[in-house]
């Protein structure tokens, strides 16, 4: 298990590139990248050189940011790449080839033989080059791969000693976290290189399965703010920070959690798009408790219904009182904030005053609040 050390490669400046709505302009880049920095993620991952000569620069701009965050970016298995990112000046080159049927055929074309002549290449040339890159091989669809061709090639660079990790690919969002949990297992016995995993969201295991890897022995999780990238993205950074928070609070406590909302709101609005209201930790309704029974044990103990304590992300919970599920003790508790003195039967005589109107229309907090304050000036 790696949960004590593990790295997030934060990638909303690569896989996040790649969501339908995000072009993120040069300043939105150095702006990203601080914040990511602060939050404390332990390297970014930038859209590869060749991309376009602006992709180009803005690494060589975030580079020299001379940030705690290792720079790294991510490029095909080719020569003509490698210069290229040698050239930027990163800490670390992500090189990536599909190894699944799907895309040896419509992706690049080539066979298991070729594509281990070429990444002998191509590594061996980033690795004389620069002997202190951090140098990543990724095999694009490790799930869809066949399970003979996936050990042959991960074996092999493994073997050749160029490589200091291997990436896992869950590109199109198929694996379960039982499967991605047996694959990084045998990745951690058989090689002894870094193991980073990045898995796509499509059928919804994307922080699971993130888990999975790191329960595994996984080093490196790949993340985007607010899982943004291909399709529907990829882990989010919030849901992966909450799912680790959950295990063990001291696990995350290295990154700065309460810049999160402020991250979430940065991208949704660089991206136009609206944080989802479910969303893990930023999502509008994520500290709301409605129910009655709810209101109670939250006001209560706030553990009774709180995995994640709103206070260590600069948050807060909400108790929401004016709607049909309301309960006494909810109202209780607004009328002694708002410092009014109400015995328990009159609290109780608004809370279904409260319901009846409620069921015709939910209350407004002010509309409830005016209620309290007239029955406390009348009583
Ligand atoms: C891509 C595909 C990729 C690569 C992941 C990796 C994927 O857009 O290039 O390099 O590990 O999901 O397989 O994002
Ligand atoms: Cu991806």
């Amino acid at each position: 298990m790696s949960f004590e050390q593990f790295s997030i490669i934060d990638s909303t400046l690569r896989e996040g590139e790649q969501f339908s709505t995000a072009t993120f302009t040069t300043d939105q880049k150095l702006r990203i990248a601080h914040a990511l920095d602060e939050f404390g993620v332990e390297m970014i991952e930038m859209t590869s050189p060749c991309a376009s000569p602006q992709s180009e620069a803005d690494i060589r701009a975030v580079v020299r940011q001379n940030l705690n965050a290792r720079i790294l970016t991510h490029i095909r298995c080719n020569r003509d790449d490698a210069v290229k990112a040698l050239d930027t000046g990163v800490h670390g080159i992500d090189v990536v080839i599909g190894t699944s049927p799907q895309l040896m055929q419509h992706s690049h074309g080539r066979s298991i033989d070729q594509i281990l002549d070429l990444a002998y290449d191509v590594l061996g040339f980033i690795r004389a080059q620069k002997p202190d890159v951090i140098l990543r091989f990724s095999t694009e669809d490790s799930f869809r791969s066949r399970e003979a061709d996936l050990w042959r090639v991960y074996l092999a660079v493994s073997s050749w000693g160029f490589a200091n990790r291997l990436g896992v690919a869950d590109t199109v969002g198929v694996a379960l976290p039982t499967r991605v949990y047996e694959l990084v297992r045998q990745l951690v016995r058989l090689t002894n290189l870094d193991i980073e995993f990045h898995g796509h969201n499509d059928s919804g295991c994307a922080i699971a399965n993130a888990c999975a890897a790191l329960e595994a022995g996984a080093t490196h999780i790949d993340t985007t703010v607010l899982g943004i990238g291909e399709r529907n993205g990829i882990t989010p950074l919030g849901g992966l920070i909450a799912r680790l928070y959950t295990l063990d609070k001291r696990y995350v406590a290295k990154y700065n959690l309460s810049l999160l909302p402020q991250l979430d709101a940065m991208i949704a609005e660089m991206c136009d798009i609206e944080i989802p209201f479910n969303n893990y930790i930023t999502g509008s309704s994520a500290f709301i408790h409605k129910a009655g029974i709810h209101a109670k044990a939250v006001l209560a103990d706030p553990a009774t219904y709180e995995i994640l304590n709103p206070d260590d992300f600069g948050l807060s919970r909400h108790i929401a009182i004016g709607h049909r599920l309301t309960g006494w003790n909810a109202v209780r508790n607004r009328a002694v904030a708002l410092g009014l003195v109400l015995d328990d039967d009159t609290i109780r005589h608004i809370t279904q005053h409260i319901k009846a109107r409620a069921d015709e229309n939910p209350m407004q907090p002010h509309e409830i609040d005016s209620l309290l304050i007239e029955t406390a000036v009348t009583s």
